[in-house]
């Protein structure tokens, strides 16, 4: 087993008491009453009313979440049924290899794993969070918690298990890339990027991502000076010391992007999903990182830090770097330390002509 409450690599806590909210934010609207069935590969198909679920023996666990974006919230205590003692009821026929787990979500969001990984892994269908209802923004009524995996196998408004003689895969794992085994002890953020460096020196060639997809993406050490990216989707791209004055990334999605080094003077962030990415040493005067989201960035070596290949060195600000009042909220108390003098206070701070 690992160590306890230690962090596992490339982690940092999250603000204190605060939990934050990642991938869709409520559940499908449905007037009917909430049930959990477990159908497939399994002797006893069965539904059960939320009352039911309930009912069931109980566990409290303490679990500490790992999300994929880099931050972590430990010891956090979760109450519910062992997804075994919903197997149990159902007996898995000697087919039942995977299962996947599927929201009353909009997008019918799903997840996979193995059934023995499932199981070996301790998964919890939980009701209840340090001993309140699960919020809805959440997951609740009822939500899987998977230890050991990074967040994005723990499904939110869970109303079915399939058990499955064929894996499955899932939303974040399918289309989006991210491993499908999600070991955060090993690091297992994402799947490696098809595209070698040779390739993504020819997609950059013309400056133009707008709009366009590219997971992993290589584009470290190249001169992208006024690159066009806004609202493309480049998950875990690395533009590590590269020369990106005046890049315009609005409403890019660039989860786990690597900007080590790199000069993003005059960038444009606005609106841009920055969860996870890392900016170490590098160059934000100027930039504008309002309407971002920010869980996980790192501006700043977290406390936790000791990974040797990690530059040192904060990221450097001006009175032209951008950010908006909520990044105070988002951010670790060591990156709101960094950032302070260039963070706003409040909300009323920044449009104080109203008062
Ligand atoms: N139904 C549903 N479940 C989901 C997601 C989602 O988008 N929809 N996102 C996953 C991801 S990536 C994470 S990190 C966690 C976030 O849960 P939280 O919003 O309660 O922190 O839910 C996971 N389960
Ligand atoms: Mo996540």
């Amino acid at each position: 087993m690992h160590p306890h409450r230690s962090l596992p690599p490339g982690q940092q806590l999250a603000a204190p008491g605060k939990w934050p909210l990642v991938g869709e934010r409520e559940p499908a609207t449905d007037p009917r009453p909430w049930t959990l069935t477990i159908a497939g590969c399994v002797s006893q198909p069965r539904t059960w009313t939320l009352a039911e679920v309930t009912a069931l023996p109980a566990v409290t666990r303490e679990i500490d979440i790992h999300c994929v974006t880099r931050w972590s919230l430990v010891g956090a205590s979760f109450t519910g049924v062992e997804l075994a003692t919903l197997l149990a009821a159902v007996q898995p026929t000697r087919d039942a290899q995977f299962l996947s787990f599927v929201a009353r979500s909009p997008r019918d969001h799903s997840t996979s794993l193995p059934l023995a990984d499932a199981l070996q892994l301790g998964t919890l269908v939980a009701w209840s969070y340090q001993g309140q209802a699960l919020s809805v923004a959440h997951g609740g009524p009822l939500r899987t918690v998977v230890p050991d995996r990074y967040f994005y196998k723990s499904l939110k408004w869970l109303t079915r298990i399939d058990v499955l003689s064929e894996e499955r895969l899932g939303h974040w794992e399918g289309a989006a890339g991210y491993h499908n085994r999600a070991d955060p002890w090993l690091e297992e953020r994402f799947i490696a990027s098809g595209i070698t460096r040779q390739q993504a020196a020819q997609i950059l060639e013309q400056r133009d991502l707008a709009g366009k997809t590219f997971l992993g993406l290589d584009g470290s050490q190249r001169d992208l000076a006024g690159l066009r990216a806004t609202g493309a989707i480049l998950r875990n791209a690395s533009f590590a010391r590269s020369q990106l004055q005046g890049a315009r990334f609005a409403g890019a999605n660039l989860v786990n992007a690597d900007f080590r080094g790199s000069d993003l003077r005059e960038v444009d962030f606005q609106g841009a999903d920055l969860e996870g990415a890392r900016f170490l040493g590098a160059d934000l005067r100027g930039a504008d990182l309002r309407g971002a989201s920010l869980f996980g960035a790192l501006f700043a070596p977290p406390d936790e830090a000791a990974d040797p290949g990690e530059s040192s060195a904060a990221c450097l600000c001006d009175g032209g770097t951008r950010f908006d009042a909520a990044a105070r909220e988002t951010l670790t108390p060591r990156q709101v330390s960094h950032l302070d003098p260039w963070l706003p206070r409040t909300a009323s701070a920044t449009d104080g002509a109203c008062s």
